[in-house]
């Protein structure tokens, strides 16, 4: 099952994040989006290839950058943010900072994304909470400037487990609503290609924290360095950034087929078709009949196969089940299936009659 975040997109599917850097020099898009015009069609653009939210954000994270000043953070992304919202168009804001955020918010934006986690700035969590919006805590061990001499892990899958759990039993100290916070381990934040692909192909245990409730994820991977390299030329030159828009199509796919809850994207479309196919894949897998994922085309009821549990995922053979598998939702977090909901995806995939002439 696919939770919800209350006051977000519920699309049926894993959601697709459209990025708008409003900024001189994000990592892939530095400057493209940086006149004010410019990004305002584009993140109508991107909102018209059916990204479910527009992130925008006005100061780069790539490694190395430097700070830019709150002033001009805020000069760069809130008429983007009223303008974008005034159309309709669901925003996050892209900050560490309360004071951004807080403006952001009252520009219309409905998500805060904070790659810190809340540790660059300690006002934000009590901002957040006070608003009562969504949050994105991402996972982070310093600014960019020197984070990649941070990327020194034992278990890195552990490790920002733990760093995560940490940070939520902070923020929800704070007052924050769990129900509203999604996790994002942080992909390239003080990690380096093999930690990247660890986390990717580990969600579940990251959705889970070591409890037996399930955060919503989000998951970064778009154009970034891992993939540039994963791609690279036989010389060892990585593929360029437009380059690797491919690539992220297929993480899209797998990660959203792994349950992430959201996909943060440069390029819209190919990843929403991504997030078609992975509602399919899920919707028509076995593993979605016991609770895992909804279960349009269940071709018996639960209690006639032997030893199933009603709402209770098969563990894989041979595997123990994990705890993330647990069907313990939280209070306040048991996420409808995505079938009972009309008009999301797996709901038309459930109902939709086959087509004359054409297989399924
Ligand atoms: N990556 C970037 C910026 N913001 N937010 C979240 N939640 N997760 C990410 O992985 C993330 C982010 C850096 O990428 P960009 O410069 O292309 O925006």
């Amino acid at each position: 099952m696919l939770p919800l975040v209350p006051g977000l997109p519920a699309p049926g599917r894993c959601l697709v994040v459209g990025v708008l850097n409003v900024t001189p020099d994000s990592f892939s898009d530095g400057g493209a989006w940086f006149d004010r015009d410019a990004a305002i069609r584009r993140g109508l653009e991107l909102a018209g290839q059916g990204a479910d939210l527009v992130d925008v954000g006005g100061e780069s994270t790539r490694p190395g950058a430097e700070r830019v000043p709150a002033g001009e953070e805020l000069r760069r992304v809130l008429p983007v943010i009223g303008t974008l919202a005034a159309a309709g168009v669901p925003v996050s804001v892209d900050t560490m900072r309360a004071q951004v955020a807080e403006a952001a918010l009252a520009a219309g934006a409905c998500l805060v994304n904070d790659v810190s986690g809340g540790l660059a700035d300690p006002q934000m969590p009590r901002l957040v909470a006070q608003a009562g919006v969504a949050y994105v805590v991402m996972h982070w061990r310093g600014h960019s400037h020197d984070m990649m001499q941070r990327a020194v892990y034992r278990d890195v899958v552990g490790e920002v487990r733990a760093e995560l759990r940490r940070r939520v039993d902070a923020i929800v100290a704070e007052g924050v609503d769990p129900s509203r916070i999604v996790l994002d381990p942080g992909l390239g934040f003080a990690k380096n290609q093999a930690h990247n692909w660890a986390l990717l192909t580990r969600l579940r245990e990251i959705a889970a924290l070591g409890g037996g409730s399930r955060f919503p994820v989000l998951i970064g991977a778009s154009r970034k360095s891992f993939l540039g390299k994963l791609l690279a030329a036989p010389d060892g030159t990585p593929r360029s950034f437009a380059g690797r828009d491919a690539a992220t199509v297929a993480v899209t796919a797998l990660a959203a087929a792994a349950g992430a809850w959201a996909v943060r994207v440069h390029e819209v479309p190919g990843n929403v078709d991504a997030a078609r196919v992975a509602m399919a894949w899920r919707s028509a897998s076995p593993a979605a009949r016991g609770g895992a994922g909804p279960a349009p085309f269940r071709a018996e009821p639960e209690s006639a196969r032997p030893g199933s549990e009603p709402g209770r995922p098969e563990p894989e053979p041979g595997r123990p089940e994990p705890e993330s598998a647990r069907p313990e939702p939280e209070p306040g977090r048991r996420p409808e299936p995505e079938s009972a909901r009309p008009g999301s995806e797996s709901a038309r995939l459930a109902s939709e009659p086959a087509r004359p002439g054409e297989a399924g």
